[in-house]
């Protein structure tokens, strides 16, 4: 179907110094499989040094922007300065960004619109917690969810999709590789339906939760599961082993 296999790391509020050093040795070290497309999700203070430092086959992102080109926003990073040195990439509206730091729906679609419109390349995160799974709400929630962004935004070309089951990160708990398929093609239906064909057929949807190098061939296998989004297992050496989950 022709959707490159994708890969993105995000290390969240973790890493020293020497830590990112051995991350970037590993990459290096590889191989990492070259049908995959490999980003690693980087703290703001360390995405100079890692986009400095990193192999060329793997690409850096931040793990978040605002949705203006500078001013009066004590704290914040821009799309022009992630430009600036080099970065290309921001994973957006992450659930702990969503749950914790009180990002809305709109909110979360104003940075995709504002990123993508500064030249980036954004992975969008959705997914429902657990009483909203619990409460046969999965599919309304994604649904809304993407909906937002897709109100302000035309093109989907530099857009990922993270599918992340809140009630699946950092838990242990993985969605298994049926109920992770079962909402990728729902999502997928949704853009033939609401968005294009053309669209459907071409989103790349990653799945995160709890990915490991023990459980990513099965999730990987699955036919709309185009890649992951990984958290604690991309500080580890296994995060080769999740980049080359698909041969
Ligand atoms: C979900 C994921 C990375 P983890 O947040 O985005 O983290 O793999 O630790 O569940």
């Amino acid at each position: 179907m022709g959707r490159k296999f994708v890969v993105g790391g995000n290390w969240k509020m973790n890493g020293t110094k020497s830590q990112i050093n051995e991350i970037l040795s590993f990459l290096k070290t590889g191989p990492l499989n070259s049908n995959t497309e490999v980003i690693i999700g980087v703290p703001a203070v360390y995405l100079d040094y890692v986009q400095s430092n990193s192999p060329a086959n793997v690409h850096v992102a931040a793990q978040n922007c605002y949705k203006a080109e500078k001013g009066a926003f004590t704290g914040e990073t821009s799309p022009a300065m992630l430009k600036d040195i080099g970065v290309n990439w921001v994973i957006l509206g992450h659930s702990e960004r969503r749950q914790i730091f009180g990002e809305s729906d709109e909110l979360v679609a104003d940075k995709v619109a504002f990123a993508l419109s500064s030249g980036l390349k954004v992975i969008a995160c959705i997914g429902e917690t657990l009483d909203e799974r619990e409460a046969g709400k999965t599919e309304a929630v994604v649904f809304r969810q993407t909906q937002a962004i897709a109100n302000k935004i035309k093109d989907w070309s530099n857009v990922v999709i993270a599918y992340e089951p809140v009630w699946a990160i950092g838990t242990g708990k993985t969605a298994t590789p049926a109920q992770a398929q079962e909402v990728h093609k729902s999502l997928r239906d949704w853009f033939a339906k609401n968005i294009s064909k053309e669209v459907a057929d071409s989103i790349r949807i990653q799945y995160g939760g709890s990915v490991t190098g023990a459980n990513c061939q099965e999730l990987g296998s699955q036919p709309d599961i185009d890649g992951f989004l990984v958290g604690g297992a991309s500080l580890k050496p296994e995060f080769v082993n999740i980049v080359n989950a698909r041969q």
